[in-house]
C-alpha cells in the first residue's frame, strides 16, 4: 500500500515555493478515542493496531505522512487514564513525555461521548504546555447527527477558553469514513517547523518488524475477549527465521511468539475449546503479518502465564515496558 495521496492544498503550497516543513505531532486523548485509527487513516496504512477495547495502544507508534510541502511524523500515544496498575502508570508517563517533546498536540475527543472528567483532566494538563499549538480533533463524527456534533465543538471550544487558552484549530473528522482526514493534515503541516524531511521517502513507520508482528498477534487476540482479559494479554515475538532448505521461489518465515496472560485461569479462554480460539488468532494475524512482510509465514504461538505482569516491575521489564 502506498502513502496517502497528497491533497490539493499541499500540492499548491509546494508549487508556491513555500519552505518545506517537517516535525512531530502527537495524538492524545482518553483510551478508545480513535487515536490509532486516525493515525492509520492519515498514513494510509496500518501502523498501529486498534480495537474497541480501551487501552489498546501500549507504546508510542510513529506514523509518517509524506507530502510535497511537509513531512508529518504522527506520534500515536496510549490513552491517558486513571492508572490502576504499574503498567498504567508507565503508559501515562509515556504520554506526558511525548507531548512535552512534539511540535503540535492533537487532542482527540470522540463525537459520540460527552466531554467528561477524563477529558477535562487531560485538557487541563495540556493548558500547561504553553508553547505548543494544540488542535482539538472531534473523532468518529460518522456516529452522530450534526446537532450533537455542533454541541461537542462548542463544548471543547468553551473548555479551552475556561482554561485560558485557544485551540489553534478545532476540527471534526471521521477516520472510518475518511472525512476531513486530509484537511487535518493540511492544518497540522503549517504548524511544523521549517525542516527537510526527517525520514526517508516511503518510510511509513519506524516500528521494528518484530514489534509490529507482536502487535498484529495481540490485535487478533483482543478480538472477542471481554472484561479484564484484554489488559492481561501481552505478546512477545521470540524469533523470526527464514526456514532452511526452502527453494528460493518458495520462502517461508518461521515466527515463534508467546502470548502472555496473567493468571492460569485465563489460559483456557485464550486457547478456547479444542484450541480453536488460539488457532483463529493465529490464522487471522498470519494474514496481516504476511501482508506486512510480503512473505509466507509459519506462525507458532504459545500461551504462557506471566503472573500479574501488569503490576510486577521485573515482568514489565521482560515484556518491554
Ligand atoms: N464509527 C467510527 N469508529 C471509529 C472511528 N475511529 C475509531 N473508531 C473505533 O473506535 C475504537 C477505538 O479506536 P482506536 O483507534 O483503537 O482508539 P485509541 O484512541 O487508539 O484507543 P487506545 O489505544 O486504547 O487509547 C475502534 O473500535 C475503532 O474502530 C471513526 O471515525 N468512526
Ligand atoms: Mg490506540
Amino acid at each position: 500500500m502506498s502513502a496517502r495521496p497528497n491533497t490539493e492544498a499541499a500540492a499548491q503550497q509546494a508549487e508556491n515555493n513555500a519552505p518545506h516543513r517537517a516535525g512531530f505531532a502527537c495524538f492524545v486523548g482518553r483510551p478508545n478515542a480513535g487515536k490509532s485509527t486516525l493515525t492509520n487513516a492519515l498514513v494510509g496504512q496500518k501502523v498501529a493496531i486498534t480495537s474497541n477495547r480501551p487501552q489498546t495502544t501500549r507504546h508510542t507508534v510513529r506514523g509518517i505522512v509524506h507530502r510535497p510541502d511537509a513531512q508529518l511524523i504522527l506520534v500515536d500515544t496510549p490513552g491517558l487514564h486513571k492508572p490502576r496498575t504499574l503498567l498504567g502508570e508507565r503508559l501515562n508517563d509515556v504520554v506526558r513525555t511525548t507531548w512535552a517533546e512534539v511540535d503540535v498536540i492533537g487532542f482527540c475527543l470522540p463525537a459520540d461521548q460527552k466531554l467528561g472528567p477524563g477529558d477535562k483532566f487531560i485538557i487541563k494538563e495540556l493548558a500547561g504546555i504553553k508553547k505548543t499549538p494544540k488542535i482539538a480533533i472531534i473523532t468518529k463524527t460518522d456516529l452522530v447527527e450534526s446537532k450533537a456534533l455542533a454541541e461537542q465543538l462548542l463544548a471543547v471550544s468553551r473548555l479551552g477558553e475556561e482554561l485560558g487558552f485557544e485551540w489553534a484549530e478545532i476540527i471534526p473528522v471521521s477516520a472510518v469514513k475518511d472525512q476531513q482526514v486530509g484537511l487535518l493534515a493540511d492544518l497540522i503541516a503549517p504548524l511544523l517547523p521549517e525542516s527537510p524531511p526527517l525520514y526517508p521517502e516511503g518510510d511509513l513507520t519506524d516500528e521494528p518488524e518484530m514489534v509490529m508482528v507482536a502487535e498484529l498477534i495481540r490485535e487478533a487476540a483482543l478480538e472477542g475477549v471481554r472484561d479484564e482479559l484484554p489488559h492481561s494479554i501481552a505478546v512477545v515475538v521470540e524469533e523470526m527465521l527464514p526456514r532452511e532448505d526452502r527453494p528460493a521461489d518458495k520462502p517461508l518465515l518461521d515466527i515463534h511468539a508467546n502470548v502472555y496472560i496473567e493468571r492460569p485461569s485465563q489460559k483456557g479462554i485464550i486457547i478456547g475449546p479444542k484450541g480453536q480460539r488460539l488457532k483463529d488468532v493465529g490464522t487471522k494475524s498470519r494474514k496481516h503479518i504476511e501482508a506486512l512482510l510480503g512473505t509466507p509465514v509459519y506462525l507458532d504461538l504459545h500461551v504462557k502465564v506471566a503472573k500479574d505482569w501488569q503490576r510486577d516491575p521485573k515482568q514489565l521489564r521482560k515484556l518491554g515496558f
